[in-house]
């Protein structure tokens, strides 16, 4: 134990002396490439090669980039309130943040996911966890819009998602929490031995993408990090990092990450579907919420959901196994062929790989090296495929250029290192400024990685910005690796905390996105497709507007009869049928975002006048050159 401690000790003292030398002038120029500008020049006009979906962390948000360019398109409003978009505002979509809990606007989205066919990125989805009240999102990317979340049950930080298997037939969710499952009222210090860390399979619908909770396995209550799939010979197995397997209720350094290797837990979720398809498992009483948004009446719903199949590792035989592996592994990373697992043990001197071959065959031969709660730990020795040797301080994470190169963040020393798997021999490494977390290469989570570029996702970018006050930007940073060496290209900020991201070609998504809603197609019960269709409709205390907007007039645009107290709902349906064209209302005094309206959409705000007077509305975003003419007045009247 005290070696241990040790060498975690000279780990943070290494960390302080990287840090101040990366600190120092050289700066880049080491890592430049000498013709970055001509390669990440995206040319006025010209469409990036690839798609880039970077998490936000605690914006709760996805935004989309360009790469090379590192442009902004777009940030996506998942688990946030957006007053751009009115996400989170408008009436169609608040129940899409609606939760057990409530209305929870916020979460910590940490990890996207591109759904995949065949092991292969098809581009039809995105999905995106989050941590805090435990969810997973999925974006359309025809829309680019948020169109589904659930909420896990008996799980606390859902850190493991959103990873998804190679025909997206489930995407995953863990629980970085053990906690009593069912909560109850109980003294902490008994964690050890009766909370419990439930790990999701949700399965997501081949046509529409819906998504169910279909099993939980109730697993020991260790803390589970990240996961991956199994891809190629390892489909049908998934795999979760775990760390303080000590199971201790506090993680100051005396309780946790004393044992010389936690575990990966390799879960063959096949075996568990066929148990469950057959009628095995546990129906649990619980709450959570299912919110879809539904294309066609542009609104969402939530559903309480009460109760969840729940699955005892035990009572499936051969279907969970635990890897040792050094010391509180974080990333837990699957090569494109799904041979190998990488745990990126973050205290350990050396990086560690797995074997799936060696695995099976240490489950045929049974070498065990003892169980975890009658979970059966295979011996070390009988999976290890190999180490990379003292590449680098601080492991996070590992991604795959499909060309046989592994490459791994190293948060400690600061550094992205690519080594060769099969040799385990380190070939470069290249410094990030500063700090590293995550990295993407496009398809990098995949059989099939697009070995062009990686980004590299950073923690910390102290001068390499404008200074911005005491918070600075988050950053992310392009290498090429088309060559032997990572040649740097490219800074760029990003929004909130960029923990992951999925890149994609752009052919893949580009002709698919969607350019208009087509009126005749608007279900929106509220809808006014013509001007003939406005109207006011009073309801006692209530008033339903149904509005029309088209360049440059909104019809009605002077509404008498409205009088203080009222409930008044502005139901505003865009007329136009061209690309590009959406309309905003916003209306004084409202307690609420704009609506930004596409074309062939109708949203809904609620308005309730306090004061009589004459008040106006008016357009919000710049869409003729009568933009500044596109306006109204509400009559409000004594009650
Ligand atoms: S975590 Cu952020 S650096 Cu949430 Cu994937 Cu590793
Ligand atoms: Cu419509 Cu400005």
């Amino acid at each position: 134990m005290k070696n241990i401690f040790k060498l975690t000790i000279g780990f943070l003292s290494l960390a302080l002396a990287f840090t101040s030398c990366n600190n120092g002038d050289s700066k880049s120029k080491s890592a430049l490439s000498t013709n970055a500008a001509e390669k990440v020049y995206v040319a006025p006009g010209e469409h990036d090669e690839f798609y880039a979906f970077i998490s936000g962390g605690f914006s709760g948000q996805l935004a989309v980039y360009g790469l090379p360019s590192g442009r902004l398109f777009k940030v996506i409003p998942v688990f946030s309130q957006d007053p751009e978009k009115a996400w989170g505002y408008n009436e169609e979509t608040k129940p899409m943040l609606n939760t057990s809990y409530g209305f929870i606007p916020w979460d910590d989205s940490h990890h996207p996911d591109i759904s995949q066919t065949a092991g292969e990125l098809d581009g039809r989805w995105v999905f995106i966890n989050g941590n805090n009240t435990p969810r997973i999102a999925k974006i359309d990317l025809t829309t680019f819009e948020t169109t589904e979340i659930i909420e896990i049950p008996n799980s606390a930080g859902n850190h493991s998602s959103s990873f998804v298997t190679e025909n997206t037939e489930y995407v995953v969710a863990g629980t970085r929490f053990s906690v009593p499952v069912p909560q109850k009222d109980m003294p902490i210090k008994e964690y050890k031995g009766n909370f419990k860390g439930a790990l999701s399979f949700i399965s997501v619908d081949p046509k529409d993408g819906r998504m169910a909770v279909k099993f939980q396995l109730l697993m020991p209550g260790f803390n589970y990090d990240l996961s991956h799939p199994g891809r190629g010979k390892s489909h049908g197995w998934f795999f979760f990092t775990t760390y303080n397997t000590e199971e201790a209720n506090s993680l100051l350094e005396v309780n946790a990450s004393q044992n010389d290797k936690d575990f990966i837990a390799a879960i063959n979720w096949k075996k568990i579907e066929e148990y469950v398809n057959k009628g095995g498992g546990t129906k649990m009483p619980t709450n959570y919420a299912h919110n879809v948004y539904n294309d066609e009446t542009h609104s969402a719903t939530s559903t309480m959901i009460k109760e969840v199949l729940t699955v005892n590792p035990l009572d499936v035989p051969g279907a969970v196994y635990f890897l040792p592996t050094p010391k509180s592994p974080h990333g837990c990373d699957v090569d494109p062929s799904g041979e190998y697992i990488v745990g990126n043990g973050k205290l350990s001197a050396n990086l560690t790989v797995h074997s799936f071959t060696k695995m099976q065959k240490a489950i045929a031969d049974k070498k065990f090296d003892g169980e975890a709660y009658g979970i059966p730990i295979l011996k070390f020795e009988d999976v290890l495929a190999g180490s990379v040797v003292q590449p680098g301080l601080g492991p996070l994470h590992t991604e795959f250029d499909g060309k046989g190169n592994a490459y791994t963040t190293f948060f400690i020393s600061s550094e992205v290192v690519k080594w060769k798997l099969g040799t385990w021999e380190v070939i470069d490494r290249k410094p990030t400024y500063y700090s590293v977390g995550h990295l993407m290469i496009p398809g990098g989570n995949s059989a099939k990685p697009f070995g062009k570029y990686v980004v590299a996702m950073n923690k910390i970018t102290k001068d390499r910005y404008l200074p911005t006050g005491p918070e600075v930007t988050q950053s992310a940073q392009l290498y090429d690796i088309t060559g032997d060496k990572m040649e740097l290209l490219l800074d760029f900020p990003t929004i909130g905390e960029p923990h992951y991201a999925a890149g994609c070609p752009a052919d893949l998504i580009k002709p698919k996105s969607k350019k208009i809603f087509k009126l005749a197609d608007n279900k929106h019960p509220y809808a006014a497709k013509s001007d003939a269709d406005t109207k006011v409709v009073r309801n006692g205390k209530e008033v339903h507007i149904q509005m029309t907007m088209i360049r440059s007039h909104f019809s009605p645009d002077n509404i008498e009869g409205i009088k203080v107290g009222d409930k008044v709902y502005f139901h505003v349906t865009n007329l136009e049928q061209d690309y590009d064209v959406p309309h905003g209302i916003s209306m004084i005094g409202a307690n609420t975002s704009e609506l930004l309206i596409m074309p062939g959409q109708t949203e809904t705000f609620v308005w309730e006048p306090k004061q009589v007077g004459v008040w106006p509305f008016y357009c919000t975003d710049f869409c003729s050159a009568l933009h500044q003419e596109m306006q109204g007045y509400v009559r409000v009247s004594p009650a």
